[in-house]
Protein backbone atom coordinates (compact mmCIF):
# COMPACT_ATOMS: atom_id res chain seq x y z
CA UNK A 1 0.00 0.00 0.00
CA UNK A 2 1.25 3.18 -1.04
CA UNK A 3 0.13 6.40 1.27
CA UNK A 4 -0.69 9.72 -0.42
CA UNK A 5 -2.22 13.05 0.28
CA UNK A 6 -4.36 15.34 -2.43
CA UNK A 7 -2.52 18.40 -3.08
CA UNK A 8 -3.46 21.63 -5.22
CA UNK A 9 -0.31 23.03 -6.49
CA UNK A 10 2.42 25.74 -5.37
CA UNK A 11 0.36 29.18 -4.56
CA UNK A 12 -2.92 27.40 -4.81
CA UNK A 13 -2.64 24.82 -1.86
CA UNK A 14 -2.49 26.41 1.69
CA UNK A 15 -0.67 23.89 2.81
CA UNK A 16 3.26 23.52 2.01
CA UNK A 17 4.34 20.11 0.73
CA UNK A 18 7.23 20.50 4.13
CA UNK A 19 4.26 19.67 6.49
CA UNK A 20 3.22 16.45 4.31
CA UNK A 21 6.17 15.43 4.56
CA UNK A 22 6.14 15.51 7.79
CA UNK A 23 2.83 13.10 8.25
CA UNK A 24 4.30 9.85 9.49
CA UNK A 25 4.48 7.25 6.45
CA UNK A 26 3.69 9.93 3.52
CA UNK A 27 5.15 8.92 0.24
CA UNK A 28 3.16 10.48 -2.41
CA UNK A 29 1.59 13.63 -3.77
CA UNK A 30 -1.86 12.98 -5.20
CA UNK A 31 -1.40 16.09 -8.00
CA UNK A 32 -3.21 17.71 -11.19
CA UNK A 33 -2.40 20.79 -13.51
CA UNK A 34 -5.19 22.67 -11.98
CA UNK A 35 -5.52 25.51 -14.02
CA UNK A 36 -6.37 23.27 -16.71
CA UNK A 37 -9.64 22.70 -18.49
CA UNK A 38 -11.10 19.68 -19.70
CA UNK A 39 -9.83 19.01 -23.32
CA UNK A 40 -6.65 20.77 -23.03
CA UNK A 41 -3.56 18.66 -23.44
CA UNK A 42 -1.49 18.74 -20.56
CA UNK A 43 2.31 19.14 -21.95
CA UNK A 44 5.77 17.43 -21.06
CA UNK A 45 7.01 20.17 -19.87
CA UNK A 46 4.07 21.28 -17.42
CA UNK A 47 3.78 17.54 -16.28
CA UNK A 48 7.65 17.68 -15.94
CA UNK A 49 7.80 21.02 -13.84
CA UNK A 50 5.28 19.36 -11.51
CA UNK A 51 6.93 16.65 -10.53
CA UNK A 52 10.45 17.86 -10.20
CA UNK A 53 8.69 20.16 -7.79
CA UNK A 54 6.86 17.30 -5.82
CA UNK A 55 10.13 15.12 -5.64
CA UNK A 56 12.63 18.24 -4.58
CA UNK A 57 10.14 18.22 -1.47
CA UNK A 58 10.61 14.47 -0.81
CA UNK A 59 7.96 13.09 -2.05
CA UNK A 60 6.95 10.79 -5.29
CA UNK A 61 4.58 12.03 -7.50
CA UNK A 62 3.43 8.76 -9.66
CA UNK A 63 -0.38 9.48 -9.40
CA UNK A 64 -2.42 12.13 -10.69
CA UNK A 65 -5.86 12.78 -10.05
CA UNK A 66 -8.08 14.25 -12.04
CA UNK A 67 -7.77 14.60 -15.52
CA UNK A 68 -11.00 15.33 -16.51
CA UNK A 69 -13.17 14.15 -19.35
CA UNK A 70 -14.80 16.94 -21.58
CA UNK A 71 -18.33 17.43 -21.11
CA UNK A 72 -18.74 16.39 -25.15
CA UNK A 73 -17.59 12.72 -24.63
CA UNK A 74 -19.60 12.08 -21.77
CA UNK A 75 -22.54 13.60 -24.16
CA UNK A 76 -21.29 11.95 -26.89
CA UNK A 77 -21.29 14.51 -29.25
CA UNK A 78 -19.48 13.89 -32.61
CA UNK A 79 -16.61 16.49 -31.06
CA UNK A 80 -15.75 13.68 -29.08
CA UNK A 81 -13.32 12.46 -31.22
CA UNK A 82 -11.29 15.38 -30.70
CA UNK A 83 -11.41 15.33 -27.20
CA UNK A 84 -10.62 12.01 -27.26
CA UNK A 85 -7.49 12.36 -28.85
CA UNK A 86 -6.26 15.49 -26.76
CA UNK A 87 -6.91 12.78 -24.01
CA UNK A 88 -4.14 10.35 -25.31
CA UNK A 89 -1.89 12.61 -26.04
CA UNK A 90 -1.76 13.72 -21.85
CA UNK A 91 -1.75 10.47 -20.92
CA UNK A 92 0.81 9.72 -23.33
CA UNK A 93 2.67 12.21 -21.92
CA UNK A 94 2.21 11.27 -18.03
CA UNK A 95 2.98 7.59 -18.92
CA UNK A 96 6.68 8.72 -20.40
CA UNK A 97 7.18 10.79 -17.12
CA UNK A 98 6.15 7.87 -15.17
CA UNK A 99 2.60 8.41 -13.87
CA UNK A 100 1.45 5.31 -13.21
CA UNK A 101 -2.52 6.06 -12.57
CA UNK A 102 -5.15 8.11 -13.06
CA UNK A 103 -8.21 9.02 -11.17
CA UNK A 104 -11.46 10.62 -13.12
CA UNK A 105 -14.90 10.31 -12.84
CA UNK A 106 -17.40 10.26 -15.64
CA UNK A 107 -20.00 11.99 -13.92
CA UNK A 108 -22.50 14.55 -15.83
CA UNK A 109 -22.27 17.78 -15.11
CA UNK A 110 -20.82 17.74 -11.81
CA UNK A 111 -18.47 16.34 -9.58
CA UNK A 112 -19.39 15.67 -5.74
CA UNK A 113 -22.51 17.46 -4.69
CA UNK A 114 -22.93 18.76 -1.22
CA UNK A 115 -25.30 20.79 0.26
CA UNK A 116 -23.08 22.80 3.18
CA UNK A 117 -19.16 23.02 3.22
CA UNK A 118 -18.84 24.13 6.40
CA UNK A 119 -21.43 22.50 8.56
CA UNK A 120 -20.94 22.36 12.31
CA UNK A 121 -19.75 19.13 13.83
CA UNK A 122 -20.85 18.78 17.91
CA UNK A 123 -17.02 18.80 18.41
CA UNK A 124 -16.60 22.29 16.84
CA UNK A 125 -15.38 21.17 13.67
CA UNK A 126 -16.89 21.93 11.13
CA UNK A 127 -17.30 18.93 7.27
CA UNK A 128 -18.44 18.70 4.37
CA UNK A 129 -22.56 18.00 4.77
CA UNK A 130 -24.91 16.65 2.09
CA UNK A 131 -28.76 17.77 2.73
CA UNK A 132 -30.88 15.42 0.27
CA UNK A 133 -34.15 16.93 0.92
CA UNK A 134 -32.34 20.40 0.25
CA UNK A 135 -31.17 19.24 -3.23
CA UNK A 136 -34.36 17.66 -3.66
CA UNK A 137 -36.12 21.27 -3.36
CA UNK A 138 -33.39 23.22 -5.11
CA UNK A 139 -33.15 23.71 -8.96
CA UNK A 140 -29.28 23.33 -10.55
CA UNK A 141 -28.79 26.83 -10.77
CA UNK A 142 -29.29 27.43 -6.99
CA UNK A 143 -27.03 24.74 -6.09
CA UNK A 144 -24.16 26.42 -8.50
CA UNK A 145 -25.09 29.78 -6.55
CA UNK A 146 -24.83 28.44 -3.15
CA UNK A 147 -21.36 26.34 -4.37
CA UNK A 148 -19.96 29.63 -4.80
CA UNK A 149 -21.25 31.07 -2.03
CA UNK A 150 -19.28 28.67 0.65
CA UNK A 151 -16.15 28.35 -1.20
CA UNK A 152 -15.50 31.80 -0.81
CA UNK A 153 -13.96 32.46 -4.20
CA UNK A 154 -11.97 29.42 -4.23
CA UNK A 155 -12.46 27.36 -7.57
CA UNK A 156 -13.06 23.82 -6.71
CA UNK A 157 -12.58 21.10 -9.32
CA UNK A 158 -16.20 19.99 -10.89
CA UNK A 159 -17.46 23.59 -9.81
CA UNK A 160 -15.53 26.13 -12.27
CA UNK A 161 -17.53 29.18 -12.31
CA UNK A 162 -16.81 29.56 -16.04
CA UNK A 163 -17.82 26.43 -16.98
CA UNK A 164 -21.36 26.14 -14.86
CA UNK A 165 -21.80 29.84 -16.38
CA UNK A 166 -23.64 27.90 -19.38
CA UNK A 167 -25.69 25.63 -16.46
CA UNK A 168 -29.07 25.42 -18.72
CA UNK A 169 -27.54 24.68 -21.38
CA UNK A 170 -25.27 21.92 -20.23
CA UNK A 171 -28.74 20.51 -18.62
CA UNK A 172 -30.30 21.11 -21.68
CA UNK A 173 -27.78 18.91 -23.52
CA UNK A 174 -28.08 15.94 -20.75
CA UNK A 175 -31.53 16.11 -21.21
CA UNK A 176 -32.96 12.72 -21.77
CA UNK A 177 -29.69 11.19 -21.43
CA UNK A 178 -30.33 7.22 -20.20
CA UNK A 179 -27.95 5.20 -18.30
CA UNK A 180 -27.48 3.24 -20.55
CA UNK A 181 -26.66 5.72 -23.36
CA UNK A 182 -24.14 7.34 -20.98
CA UNK A 183 -23.15 4.09 -20.31
CA UNK A 184 -22.51 3.40 -23.99
CA UNK A 185 -20.41 6.82 -24.36
CA UNK A 186 -18.42 5.60 -21.66
CA UNK A 187 -17.60 2.11 -23.51
CA UNK A 188 -16.47 4.55 -26.66
CA UNK A 189 -14.17 6.89 -25.03
CA UNK A 190 -12.29 3.24 -22.97
CA UNK A 191 -12.37 1.48 -25.98
CA UNK A 192 -10.80 4.45 -27.54
CA UNK A 193 -7.92 4.95 -24.56
CA UNK A 194 -6.86 1.44 -23.30
CA UNK A 195 -4.75 0.87 -26.49
CA UNK A 196 -2.77 3.83 -25.01
CA UNK A 197 -2.56 3.14 -21.31
CA UNK A 198 -1.53 -0.32 -21.98
CA UNK A 199 1.25 1.35 -24.41
CA UNK A 200 2.55 3.58 -21.90
CA UNK A 201 1.86 1.59 -18.74
CA UNK A 202 -0.73 4.21 -17.27
CA UNK A 203 -3.83 2.84 -15.44
CA UNK A 204 -7.38 4.17 -15.10
CA UNK A 205 -9.19 4.63 -11.93
CA UNK A 206 -12.49 5.90 -12.25
CA UNK A 207 -14.22 7.63 -9.12
CA UNK A 208 -17.40 6.53 -8.07
CA UNK A 209 -20.37 9.03 -8.30
CA UNK A 210 -20.60 10.93 -5.11
CA UNK A 211 -23.17 10.60 -3.95
CA UNK A 212 -24.31 7.51 -5.30
CA UNK A 213 -27.53 8.22 -6.35
CA UNK A 214 -29.43 10.34 -8.82
CA UNK A 215 -29.49 14.21 -8.70
CA UNK A 216 -31.31 16.65 -10.90
CA UNK A 217 -32.54 13.58 -13.09
CA UNK A 218 -28.95 12.99 -14.28
CA UNK A 219 -27.84 9.23 -14.88
CA UNK A 220 -25.26 7.68 -12.54
CA UNK A 221 -22.63 4.69 -13.60
CA UNK A 222 -20.44 4.39 -11.01
CA UNK A 223 -23.00 3.75 -7.31
CA UNK A 224 -23.04 0.08 -6.68
CA UNK A 225 -21.68 -3.34 -7.08
CA UNK A 226 -24.75 -3.82 -10.11
CA UNK A 227 -23.15 -0.95 -11.62
CA UNK A 228 -19.73 -1.53 -11.45
CA UNK A 229 -19.88 -5.17 -12.53
CA UNK A 230 -20.91 -3.44 -16.04
CA UNK A 231 -18.43 -0.94 -16.13
CA UNK A 232 -15.20 -3.16 -15.78
CA UNK A 233 -17.05 -6.11 -18.00
CA UNK A 234 -17.30 -2.96 -20.76
CA UNK A 235 -13.48 -3.14 -21.47
CA UNK A 236 -11.99 -6.15 -19.38
CA UNK A 237 -7.92 -4.62 -19.38
CA UNK A 238 -6.78 -4.44 -16.15
CA UNK A 239 -5.85 -0.66 -17.12
CA UNK A 240 -9.59 -0.06 -17.28
CA UNK A 241 -10.25 -0.08 -12.91
CA UNK A 242 -11.69 1.54 -10.34
CA UNK A 243 -10.67 4.69 -7.46
CA UNK A 244 -12.57 3.04 -4.43
CA UNK A 245 -13.80 5.77 -2.34
CA UNK A 246 -15.07 4.25 1.02
CA UNK A 247 -16.88 7.96 1.60
CA UNK A 248 -18.97 7.99 -2.18
CA UNK A 249 -20.12 4.45 -1.80
CA UNK A 250 -20.68 4.46 1.75
CA UNK A 251 -23.58 7.11 1.33
CA UNK A 252 -25.50 4.32 0.22
CA UNK A 253 -26.02 2.23 3.26
CA UNK A 254 -26.84 -0.99 0.66
CA UNK A 255 -22.89 -1.19 -0.86
CA UNK A 256 -21.68 -3.59 1.37
CA UNK A 257 -17.90 -2.41 1.39
CA UNK A 258 -15.41 -5.01 2.51
CA UNK A 259 -17.28 -7.51 0.31
CA UNK A 260 -16.51 -4.73 -2.51
CA UNK A 261 -13.42 -4.72 -2.23
CA UNK A 262 -12.65 -8.17 -2.26
CA UNK A 263 -14.42 -8.49 -5.22
CA UNK A 264 -12.99 -5.99 -7.12
CA UNK A 265 -9.51 -6.65 -5.92
CA UNK A 266 -7.44 -7.11 -9.06
CA UNK A 267 -9.00 -3.62 -10.58
CA UNK A 268 -8.80 -1.51 -7.40
CA UNK A 269 -5.77 1.03 -8.13
CA UNK A 270 -6.50 3.50 -5.62
CA UNK A 271 -8.77 4.25 -2.06
CA UNK A 272 -9.86 7.23 -0.78
CA UNK A 273 -10.59 6.19 2.65
CA UNK A 274 -12.70 8.47 4.84
CA UNK A 275 -15.52 8.00 6.91
CA UNK A 276 -19.55 9.47 6.70
CA UNK A 277 -22.23 9.45 9.03
CA UNK A 278 -25.42 8.61 6.84
CA UNK A 279 -28.78 9.60 8.88
CA UNK A 280 -31.72 7.65 8.25
CA UNK A 281 -33.76 10.85 6.02
CA UNK A 282 -30.75 10.34 3.82
CA UNK A 283 -28.67 13.30 4.70
CA UNK A 284 -25.03 12.39 5.22
CA UNK A 285 -22.18 14.18 7.01
CA UNK A 286 -18.44 13.79 6.81
CA UNK A 287 -17.09 12.79 10.21
CA UNK A 288 -13.23 12.29 11.22
CA UNK A 289 -11.77 8.83 9.83
CA UNK A 290 -12.68 6.93 13.01
CA UNK A 291 -15.18 4.08 12.55
CA UNK A 292 -16.91 4.79 15.44
CA UNK A 293 -17.82 8.24 14.42
CA UNK A 294 -19.83 7.14 10.76
CA UNK A 295 -21.35 4.20 9.35
CA UNK A 296 -18.06 3.51 7.30
CA UNK A 297 -16.45 0.47 8.91
CA UNK A 298 -12.97 1.82 7.99
CA UNK A 299 -10.87 -0.50 10.03
CA UNK A 300 -12.63 -3.53 8.45
CA UNK A 301 -12.13 -1.90 5.04
CA UNK A 302 -8.51 -1.69 6.08
CA UNK A 303 -8.08 -4.86 7.13
CA UNK A 304 -9.35 -6.06 3.69
CA UNK A 305 -6.82 -4.59 2.20
CA UNK A 306 -4.68 -5.92 4.32
CA UNK A 307 -6.04 -9.62 3.49
CA UNK A 308 -5.95 -8.76 -0.62
CA UNK A 309 -2.61 -8.02 -0.09
CA UNK A 310 -3.26 -4.76 -1.72
CA UNK A 311 -0.37 -3.15 -3.77
CA UNK A 312 -2.08 0.16 -5.22
CA UNK A 313 -2.02 3.74 -3.92
CA UNK A 314 -4.51 4.99 -0.94
CA UNK A 315 -4.93 8.03 0.59
CA UNK A 316 -7.15 9.97 3.61
CA UNK A 317 -10.28 11.60 1.12
CA UNK A 318 -12.13 14.82 3.16
CA UNK A 319 -11.48 15.76 6.52
CA UNK A 320 -13.24 17.78 9.05
CA UNK A 321 -11.81 21.54 9.13
CA UNK A 322 -10.31 21.35 12.61
CA UNK A 323 -7.63 23.09 14.89
CA UNK A 324 -9.15 26.89 13.53
CA UNK A 325 -8.93 25.87 10.15
CA UNK A 326 -11.66 27.94 8.59
CA UNK A 327 -13.31 29.46 5.37
CA UNK A 328 -10.73 31.70 5.35
CA UNK A 329 -7.74 29.33 5.53
CA UNK A 330 -9.08 25.96 3.71
CA UNK A 331 -10.18 24.34 0.92
CA UNK A 332 -13.19 22.89 1.64
CA UNK A 333 -12.17 19.13 2.75
CA UNK A 334 -8.89 19.79 2.03
CA UNK A 335 -7.42 20.85 5.31
CA UNK A 336 -4.06 19.31 6.62
CA UNK A 337 -4.72 18.18 10.47
CA UNK A 338 -7.83 16.15 10.29
CA UNK A 339 -6.41 14.27 7.07
CA UNK A 340 -3.19 14.10 8.94
CA UNK A 341 -5.06 12.84 11.59
CA UNK A 342 -6.75 10.65 9.05
CA UNK A 343 -3.44 8.99 7.53
CA UNK A 344 -2.64 8.12 11.40
CA UNK A 345 -5.70 6.34 11.64
CA UNK A 346 -5.48 4.58 8.27
CA UNK A 347 -1.65 3.70 9.07
CA UNK A 348 -2.86 2.02 12.42
CA UNK A 349 -5.53 0.07 10.85
CA UNK A 350 -3.11 -1.49 8.09
CA UNK A 351 -0.53 -1.97 10.51
CA UNK A 352 -2.30 -4.15 13.02
CA UNK A 353 -4.03 -5.59 10.35
CA UNK A 354 -0.91 -6.54 8.72
CA UNK A 355 0.94 -7.85 11.76
CA UNK A 356 -2.83 -10.04 12.44
CA UNK A 357 -2.63 -11.40 8.94
CA UNK A 358 0.68 -12.46 8.55
C1 LIG B 1 -12.83 13.71 -4.78
C2 LIG B 1 -13.48 13.81 -6.13
O1 LIG B 1 -12.87 15.62 -3.52
C3 LIG B 1 -13.47 14.63 -3.86
O2 LIG B 1 -14.61 14.32 -3.52
O3 LIG B 1 -12.87 12.44 -4.24
O4 LIG B 1 -13.74 15.14 -6.42
C4 LIG B 1 -12.56 13.22 -7.17
O5 LIG B 1 -11.37 13.94 -7.15
C5 LIG B 1 -13.08 13.27 -8.58
O6 LIG B 1 -14.41 12.86 -8.66
C6 LIG B 1 -12.23 12.40 -9.46
O7 LIG B 1 -12.31 12.88 -10.75
MN1 LIG C 1 -13.16 10.28 -3.13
Amino acid sequence: MKMSFRWYGEGNDPIPLAYVRQIPGMEEVVWALHDKEAGEVWTEAEIKAEMAYIESQGLKATIVESLNIHEDIKLGLPTRDRYIKVYQESLKNLGKNGVKVVCYNFMPIFDWTRTEMFHPLEDGSTALFFGKGKIMAINPQELVEMVAEESQGLTLPGWEPERLKGIKALFQAYDGMTEERLRENFRYFIDAIIPTCEAFDIKMAIHPDDPPFSIFGLPRLVNNQANIDKLLAINPSPYNGLTFCTGSLGADLRNELVPMIKRYQERIHFMHVRNVRVASNGDFSEVSHRTADGTVDITGVMNALSQIDYQGYLRPDHGRHVFGEDKATCRPGYGLYDRGMGAMYLLGSWDMAQQLNQ
